[in-house]
């Protein structure tokens, strides 16, 4: 089905960290329009697509986005309303195109995912679809994804000593995906009793986890077990079981040890750690819990526990399909990060869950530190046919969009299966 888009324009909206980002809105010739609310990462792989900020020092501290609004409303608009298309598929390799950079950057990541997005949205209503319908791929079976509850944080989203970035609640036991959000949410306030009651304070970090003032990852784990406990429900894969974002690479020192809580630890070390780690904790998948150019301690950490858990990749496969498929062939972790604003467009995005597909790899569709209220990924985990999604705490506004969007879907579509695909 051909199509026109009409309109496209951007303003500079403010992300749930209060830094500048872009709405973008679009419209088609037959008149229905899209939007979308562009996400922002902070702990982010060197290869990632780069986002446009104006660096002008007396404007939001040079991170305004001022020139990726204008090149939406300018060199984008021109672009896309210059012909007819044929698919989403052409108009993102045309912006690819016209950017000229490995990287998406003279145009910026950030413009360029905007339209993305916000034209998948508009394809999906004009064809009088729900996203999420519009979004599957052909043979693709849709499920409700397994809500991943990030419900304390550390690393560079938090400012406590906590050198881990994110701990997570996976209610893989949960009978149905309204279930898992309940006990996410019964979790959440669990923990909030326990760390308060211990003595702890109870502020937040940037995805609405816990900021608590311990150091050792395994103190941070073990309360975290006696929340699910509390709660009324087992910790593990029956109920409720944990995953883990050491997002390692924030942690890398420069001689190649891991800082952990004062400690430095070689690449060999970090490993048998988290084998101790998996081994009294009910933790079933584990990302990035090395650095992303630490491609050695990667096959290690692979060979040593990829049976037992899933490893998944996120700052060393930054959501390009061509990386992912390398590494598969490598024999680098068992499933994927997957953010869209990483790659830069909605097709990559779909590219590289197809690569994941293709190896048999998992993949966990994520949201970024920095959010809006744009649910799009609610939609896509749904697409995906994964069964997994990370949006951070069962609290906050842009992080609950996403989680509530999915709730919508189950409602309404009360078919679909809930839980993690076979990997097969
Ligand atoms: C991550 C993400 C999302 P950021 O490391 O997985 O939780 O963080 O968006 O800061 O890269
Ligand atoms: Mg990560």
């Amino acid at each position: 089905m051909s199509f026109t888009v009409t309109d496209l324009d951007a303003v500079e909206i403010l992300d749930s960290r209060s830094r500048p980002t872009l709405q973008v809105r679009l419209r088609l010739g037959d008149g229905t329009k899209g939007w979308a609310g562009v996400p922002s990462g902070a702990s982010t792989g060197s290869l990632e697509a780069v986002e446009l900020r104006d660096g002008d020092p007396g404007r939001y501290q040079g991170q305004g986005v001022l020139k990726a609004c204008a090149h939406v409303r300018g060199e984008l608009a021109e672009l896309l309303g210059s012909r007819t298309w044929d698919s989403l598929a052409e108009v993102d390799a045309a912006m690819v195109t016209a950017d000229r950079t490995e990287t998406k950057s003279r145009l910026g990541a950030n413009a360029v995912i905007g339209c993305s997005l916000a034209l998948a949205r508009a394809l999906a209503a004009s064809a009088g679809q729900e996203l999420y319908v519009w979004l599957t791929p052909d043979g693709v079976e849709r499920r409700m994804p397994v809500p991943h509850f990030n419900v304390l944080n550390g690393g560079v989203h938090a400012p406590n000593a906590l050198d881990f970035q994110e701990f997570m609640i996976a209610p893989l036991g949960a009978p149905s995906y309204a279930e898992a959000v309940r006990a996410g949410s019964e979790v959440y306030a669990a923990l909030r009793n326990r760390l308060a009651g211990d003595g702890h304070s109870t502020s937040l970090g940037d995805e609405g986890g816990f900021a608590p003032d311990v150091k050792q990852p395994e103190d941070a784990l073990r309360v975290i077990v006696s929340a699910i406990q509390d709660a009324g429900y087992v910790p593990g894969r029956q109920g409720v079981a944990i995953a883990l974002d050491p997002a390692a690479s924030e942690f890398r020192q420069q001689d190649g040890t891991y800082l952990v809580a004062g400690e430095r630890l070689s690449s060999d070390d970090l490993i048998v750690r988290y084998e101790h780690i998996v081994r009294h904790f009910p933790v079933w998948s584990l990302e990035d819990g090395l650095a992303e150019d630490d491609d050695t301690g990667w096959r290690r950490l692979t060979q040593d526990l990829g049976h037992r858990v899933q490893l998944v990749g996120d700052d060393n496969f930054v959501t390009n399909p061509a990386i992912i498929t390398e590494a598969v062939l490598d024999g680098v972790a068992n499933a994927a990060l997957i953010k869209v604003n990483q790659i830069g467009t909605v097709t990559e995005t779909l590219q590289a869950m197809k690569a994941c597909r293709d190896a048999g790899y998992g993949a966990m569709i994520s949201h970024r530190s920095g959010e809006t209220p744009d649910p799009f990924i609610a939609d896509l985990a749904v697409s995906g046919g994964f069964g997994q999604i990370k949006s951070g705490a069962p609290a906050r506004g842009e992080r609950v969009a996403k989680y509530n969007r999915l709730l919508d879907i189950a409602a309404h579509d009360t078919a679909l299966p809930y839980g993690l695909a076979d990997p097969s």
